[in-house]
């Protein structure tokens, strides 16, 4: 088949589900054209409404070898359930496009053998210099002092050539956990004062590049016990609808994550201890304080929240801010644009279960008290890489079970 039939085909396959759903439910701006048309002309994986709706996220090989190698044979076959619902990939390094380029073929391949709904990409885009600037433990590859600000303009055009590459697939972006939430509540801490500026910028650099018609971002946001402070949320909003509106509105831009990473429930009856003085004790409430304070600033933003790790609740968290290799948590709501809320667009696996959020070694450059403390889970490897006992407690303590 050539290339060009190739892309025909495809795009038949991928507007065959998810177009009617679509457009009956927004009433959003995006919505003007018969959204068809728009699709068929372009042949790419357009969207409109809620972009998680009409298509199957992707279940990338790369976690699944993570969950084989290591997981299978401790825990029996059982687990390779585990790999089989989608989690993000995170794009944590430069090299790590390239995983990207691969998984997107895969993902090609899979749409062209007829695959419906069709697969979309989930990727998270992480690589600001002087990253996570207010914790040890995730410090990236990056530095300012050290010309990253050009550094990471050159990954993000590295990946909207992977998302030009393949106009066919939609791509469901979360835009760098932890940064901007940094700049709401650690302006006290020198290295993320100083590494406001380039955050700014990088930022804005991603998402106007990024503004691409098979492409819906989400922006992190920290979560509840984070930015859902009453005292957070105001200042949060402002910065949040500010780079929205700084960015020309753009389409590609859909809302805000949160959770990435965290422990916090969608819904809970009962606060846990650990929520005290915060009335916006899950994510339903904090999504439904923020939203209306966006709205009121010219945006109507949307939402998607991580429910990887929030299936036991409450956690064993001793402070709300406990946030590395949490003891007692368990894998959460399967992902699904099944939400039950208008405001939140899906559940979504962002974190990759078993993954390590940081290592408890002292003597680590990367250590961060946190991954040491009373209510982390030790001995824990570096940040990224896989930490069994971790998996193997999300899978004990998983809900719905496995
Ligand atoms: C990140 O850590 C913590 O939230 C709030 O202050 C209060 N009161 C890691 O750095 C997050 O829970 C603070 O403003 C306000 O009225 C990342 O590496 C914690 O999650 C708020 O800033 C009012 O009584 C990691 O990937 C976050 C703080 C009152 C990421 O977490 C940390 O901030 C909150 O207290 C009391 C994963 O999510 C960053 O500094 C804690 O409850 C407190």
């Amino acid at each position: 088949m050539s290339a060009k039939l190739l892309v025909a085909a495809l795009s038949s396959v991928a507007l065959a589900a998810p177009f009617d759903g679509m457009v009956e439910e927004r009433g959003s701006p995006t919505t003007k054209a018969p959204a068809t048309t728009v699709l068929a002309a372009r042949g790419t994986a357009a969207w409109s409404g809620n972009p998680f709706s009409g298509v199957n996220m992707w279940a990338n090989s790369y976690y699944a070898s993570e969950v084989s190698a290591s997981a299978v044979p401790t825990l029996g076959a059982g687990a390779e359930a585990v790999a089989k619902v989608p989690s993000f990939m995170w794009l944590d390094t430069r090299d790590k496009v390239d995983l990207m380029g691969s998984t997107l073929k895969d993902i090609q391949a899979a749409n062209a053998g007829g695959a419906s709904p069709p697969n979309a990409g989930i990727f998270v885009v992480y690589d600001l210099p002087d990253r996570d600037c207010a914790a040890a433990a995730s410090n990236g590859e990056y530095s300012i002092a050290d010309g990253g600000v050009d550094k990471y303009k050159a990954y993000i055009d590295a990946i909207v050539e992977q998302v030009k590459a393949y106009p066919d697939i939609l791509m469901l972006l979360v835009i760098e956990p932890d940064s901007l939430a940094n700049m709401i509540t650690n302006l006290n801490v020198a290295k993320c004062s100083n590494a406001q500026d380039a955050y700014m910028e990088c930022t804005q650099y991603a998402i106007k590049n990024l503004n691409l018609p098979n492409v819906a971002m989400y922006l992190d946001a920290g979560h509840a016990g984070w930015l859902g402070w009453p005292a957070n949320l105001a200042p949060a909003a402002k910065l949040y609808a500010q780079l929205y509106n700084d960015t020309g509105s753009p389409a590609a831009l859909r809302g805000l994550a949160t959770n990435v990473a965290n422990y916090n429930a969608w819904e809970i009856a009962t606060c846990p201890s650990y929520t005290q003085g915060n009335d916006n004790c899950d994510e339903s409430k904090y999504v439904n304080a923020m939203a209306p304070l966006l709205s009121a600033a010219g945006w109507d933003a949307h939402f998607i929240t991580d429910t990887s790790r929030n299936g036991k609740q409450p956690t064993s968290q001793q402070q709300w801010g406990d946030w590395c290799n949490v003891i007692d948590t368990g894998f959460g709501t399967r992902p699904s644009a099944d939400t039950g809320s208008d405001l939140l667009d899906a559940f979504v696996w962002v974190k990759p279960g078993g993954e390590c959020d940081g290592t408890s070694n002292t003597t680590a450059a990367r250590y961060d008290y946190h991954c040491g403390s009373a209510d982390a889970l030790q001995p824990a490897p570096e940040a990224g890489s896989w930490f069994e006992a971790y998996f193997e407690q999300l899978y004990k303590n998983a809900n719905p079970p496995f």
